[in-house]
């Protein structure tokens, strides 16, 4: 029971964070952008082919901290940085080291690791200003993927 609750509120908080950006900077509260391959259909976006992810768009502003949490009731999914891209690439970018968290920021690069279901993934730092495009290295051609916009 604790454990619905808990990823009730989740869900609640992702509603409100989700598609706005974020004027805070940094300081409190932070964006959660919500993993499903079931839920999040594939649509357009500028990048390409998006999914898997909501919003597929996220725009925040410099400093605005980032999590990303797998609502999906099964294992697993994972948000890794496709370095330097601006489209996605048709082919999985991604190698086995997806599978393990790594990276605090967007511009060093980073991946939630494998997350289980109502996992979230470590806090990821909205740094520098730019357009990062990541995606799922279990799910990459599904399509899932989404972007990143920090102004
Ligand atoms: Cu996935």
């Amino acid at each position: 029971m604790r454990k619905y609750l808990g990823a009730l509120a989740l869900l609640l908080t992702a509603c409100t964070a989700g598609g706005i950006p974020s004027s805070s900077g940094g300081g409190g509260g932070g964006v959660t952008i919500n993993i499903s391959l079931s839920q999040f259909g594939p649509h357009s976006t500028p990048y390409g082919q998006s999914g898997g992810f909501s919003p597929s768009v996220t725009t925040v502003s410099v400093g605005t901290q980032l999590h990303f949490t797998n609502i999906d009731n099964f294992c697993c999914h994972t948000a890794t940085l496709i370095p330097n891209a601006t489209s996605f690439p048709s082919g999985s970018p991604f190698t086995q080291k997806a599978t393990q968290p790594s990276g605090s920021t967007l511009s060093g690069g980073f991946s939630s690791g494998a997350l289980q279901p109502n996992a979230s993934s470590q806090t990821i730092t909205a740094d520098q200003p730019g357009t990062y495009l990541y995606g799922c290295y279990f799910h990459y051609g599904a399509p899932m993927r989404a972007a990143i916009v920090v102004q």
